[in-house]
């Protein structure tokens, strides 16, 4: 089980906040092994006396940042470092935490401050913390400094896992380089990827909260871990969006009831979506010592209400059918790579509902907790993914792979269980479900999802044999990848109708379960024109999407409940003969500027906003 919980950092009365974003020293360990940096222990003292350091930004992956060709391919550990002043005040007041949060470095990290390891952690999209008040306590008037190290390499039990394989062949010479074997489609990107902060809590603190929400004029239960000494009064007040209090509860655990509830909607389905109401959670200590002193802990929790359903052929959201027509996404664009960027992600969503998308799954790892919130305040759907994307090695279906993936998905429930735009869970993209393992692999990986969130369906995104799938009979949607007329029947758009029927047919023949085509697209090099379409061109990933869109015609009636576009926008991979700078099925370019198939897109999606919401 985690140690403790993970909310989001928030200012209040209790805790304060500091931005660590900005300029870092940075190094990548060139060295043969790339084991300098620990053997002479860069930690020790400033990095800029270890050897020479570059400015890099902080969110921000370091691949594109320079010109050097060595630094966007590196692979191995990369050094940042920080020094910060603190406010006196964290530090004299021992009853003040100091918690250093990394929003997500990718992929395996080692924190120090000060010279002193903090933490390790491993995994490229999740948060993680220290707490560094004690340190800080040794050397007070001191500055801080923080260094990080990053390895961006992935083995068959990482997740997502990869293979190094070392190019060293003397008749090609000086053919002598090592590569990052992937199965996904996306740059391995790498670096300090989200905000990385201070923050402070009391000595006594609201650790984490859980609320689960239900209607039929209540918001159901709510549970809130607080850490500290039991002699104290724990207060939760539920308040409208005007402020007004409308439940309110004492007790670290219970049910809020409110009157004439505001549900949490998606935006094409009421006239006020994505309502949140804020849970604010009070706990105040009595300091027996320094008789009558409080100390209090503050934090305000957005919540909306809402609940979701699976029937065999439908999605429930509020007891309404919801037809997902959305897009898959990447974190992605150019220079910062996969860091967190405030302007493109507004950009992002203006272009959703420009689109007049409803929904989106974060294609292929969990996304910045800041696009999550946005996506609750705007009422857009989430079906938020883990990074079990290119399980294809039998390998990385064993004890060590699994047991990873299970604290993945503890890390990823744990971080985003409270955001009423995420309605379902993804395990996984396109693993070799039709490996002996993949049974028992998807049957304890999901039964696990459910244990930790029994709100929410589990699914992941499937490329296998309907007859053939060993996972499929876990999840709870059926969600499908497929290109026909692209990597099968390259240039014949006119197998669609009947290839698409049949797949749909086969998989809700055998598990009567409601289907998501989660992916499905065409390459454009933006500006690329012929006619009659040929692959590459805007004309050919139109008439790809109106033959898929004929056959969702007719299945949505029956048992389809969502279609999701491969991609959003133009995306950067790996240098590989099939790609021409990145992966072009966006309907967007890189640049976030329309294609032909995002009008095409467009004009539909705002027809099932009318129909269906
Ligand atoms: C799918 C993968 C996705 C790829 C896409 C493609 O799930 O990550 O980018 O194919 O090849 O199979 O464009």
């Amino acid at each position: 089980l985690l140690d403790g919980g993970m909310l989001f950092p928030r200012e209040s009365s209790s805790r304060e906040i500091k931005e660590l974003n900005g300029l870092w020293d940075f190094r990548a360990d060139v060295s043969h092994d790339r084991n300098l940096g620990f053997q002479q222990a860069w930690y020790k003292s400033r990095l800029a006396e270890t050897g020479p350091v570059i400015d890099m930004p902080v969110p921000a992956s370091y691949n594109d940042i320079t010109q050097d060709p060595q630094l966007r391919d590196f692979i191995g550990w990369v050094w940042y470092e920080r020094e910060v002043l603190v406010p006196s005040r964290w530090v004299s007041d021992e009853g003040t935490r100091v918690v250093l949060r990394v929003g997500s470095a990718h992929y395996y990290s080692v924190v120090w401050v000060n010279g002193i390891k903090m933490t390790e952690h491993e995994g490229g999209h999740l948060p993680f913390e220290a707490e560094i008040g004690d340190v800080l306590r040794k050397d007070p008037g001191v500055a801080c400094r923080i260094t990080i190290a990053v390895n961006n390499t992935l083995t068959l039990h990482t997740l997502p896992p990869g293979t190094i394989q070392h190019i060293d062949d003397p008749t090609r010479y000086p053919a002598n380089y090592v590569v990052q074997n992937t199965n996904f489609d996306f740059f391995n990107y790498a670096g300090l990827h989200r905000p990385v902060l201070l923050y402070t809590t009391p000595k006594a603190y609201v650790d984490d909260i859980t609320v689960l929400t239900s209607f039929a004029d209540n918001i159901g239960d709510y549970q809130v871990s607080v850490l500290g000494s039991l002699n104290s009064t724990l207060k939760v007040t539920l308040s409208d969006k005007d402020g007004h209090s409308v439940a309110s509860s004492t007790g670290p655990s219970g049910v809020l009831k409110v009157m004439d509830v505001s549900l949490w909607w998606p935006y094409l389905m009421h006239e006020s979506p994505g309502y949140l109401y804020s849970m604010e959670v009070s706990w105040a200590m009595f300091l027996v010592a320094s008789e009558g002193s409080v100390c209090e802990d503050v934090y305000a929790l957005p919540v909306g209400i809402r609940t979701v359903q699976v029937t065999n052929t439908q999605f429930l959201i509020n007891s309404k059918p919801f037809y997902f027509h959305g897009v898959n996404k990447h974190e992605d664009a150019d220079i910062r790579g996969k860091g967190l960027d405030w302007p493109l992600i507004v950009k992002d969503f203006n272009l959703l509902k420009w689109l007049g998308a409803n929904s989106f799954r974060t294609s292929h790892y969990p996304y910045a907790e800041e696009i999550l919130q946005m996506a609750d305040r705007h009422g857009i759907v989430v079906i938020d993914e883990c990074p079990g994307v290119g399980i294809a090695d039998i390998r990385s279906f064993g004890n060590a792979s699994l047991s990873h993936h299970l604290v993945v998905m503890d890390e990823l429930v744990r971080r985003d269980k409270n955001h009423a735009s995420v309605v379902m869970w993804s395990v996984a993209n396109e693993p070799a479900a039709e490996m002996p393992p993949a049974g028992f692999y998807f049957k304890t990986l999901i039964a696990h999802t459910k244990s930790l969130d029994v709100t929410r369906p589990v699914t992941f995104i499937t490329a296998s044999n309907f007859a053939r799938d060993k996972g499929a009979p876990y999840v709870d949607v059926i969600c499908v990848n497929s290109y026909f007329s692209w990597y099968s029947d390259p240039g014949h758009p006119e197998v669609i109708p009947y290839q698409l029927n049949t797949q749909f047919e086969n998989w809700y023949r055998k598990y009567q379960k409601p289907i998501i085509q989660s992916e499905y697209g065409a390459d454009v090099v933006p500006g690329m024109h012929t006619d009659p379409p040929m692959m590459f061109t805007e004309e050919y990933q139109k008439i790809v999407l109106k033959n898929y869109h004929d056959v969702f015609d007719q299945k949505r009636r029956e048992y389809v409940i969502g279609e999701l576009i491969w991609n959003f926008a133009d995306f950067m991979t790996a240098q590989t003969v099939a790609r021409v700078v990145g992966n072009k099925k966006g309907i967007f370019s890189r640049q976030r500027q329309p294609k032909a198939g995002a009008f095409l897109l467009r004009e539909r999606y705002w027809r099932l906003a009318n129909e269906t919401g």
